[in-house]
């Protein structure tokens, strides 16, 4: 079985959508092997989004994904979970991001997305050493 990384991201659980986004995962047929509301810290969210430390959104972004609880999950599929996962959330920019997706559904402003998914199999293993070191 192959796993991957999710974030209900706190504008999510702040509009009570967190149930929705998991269970759009579930329902795809992805197995939920962890999950936890958590408030992240700023240091665990740098570690995180360390690709994008010296973009200009680097400061926004963390304030945003620690502002308050989010749900963060693993969740298990056959085969390229992290795929699976990131069509069902859709573009970055929920503007662009297609009907029948997480962000194309639910979403509006590119800093407000909902979801953030693994983006490879490596990205995958590196997320979940960092939110589930236990698994
Ligand atoms: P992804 O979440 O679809 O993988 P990334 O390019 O990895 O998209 O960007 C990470 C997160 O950073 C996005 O989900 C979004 O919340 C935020 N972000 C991306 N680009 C911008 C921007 O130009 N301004 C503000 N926030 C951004
Ligand atoms: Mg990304």
């Amino acid at each position: 079985m192959d796993r991957t990384f999710v974030i209900a991201k706190p504008d999510a659980v702040e509009r009570g959508l967190s149930g929705e986004i998991l269970a759009r995962f579930e329902r795809k047929g992805l197995k939920l092997v962890a999950a936890e509301l958590r408030t992240i810290d700023a240091e665990t969210a740098s570690k995180h989004y360390e690709e994008h430390k010296d973009r200009p959104f680097f400061g926004e972004l963390v304030a945003f994904i620690t502002r308050g609880p989010a749900l963060l999950a693993v969740l298990e599929g056959p085969e390229d979970t992290w795929k699976v996962v990131r069509t069902l959330m859709g573009s970055t920019n929920p503007r662009d991001a297609a009907p029948g997706t997480i962000r194309g559904d639910l979403g509006i402003l590119l800093t407000e997305n909902l979801v953030h998914g693994s983006d490879g199999p490596e990205s995958a293993e590196r997320e979940i050493g960092i939110f589930f070191p236990a698994l």
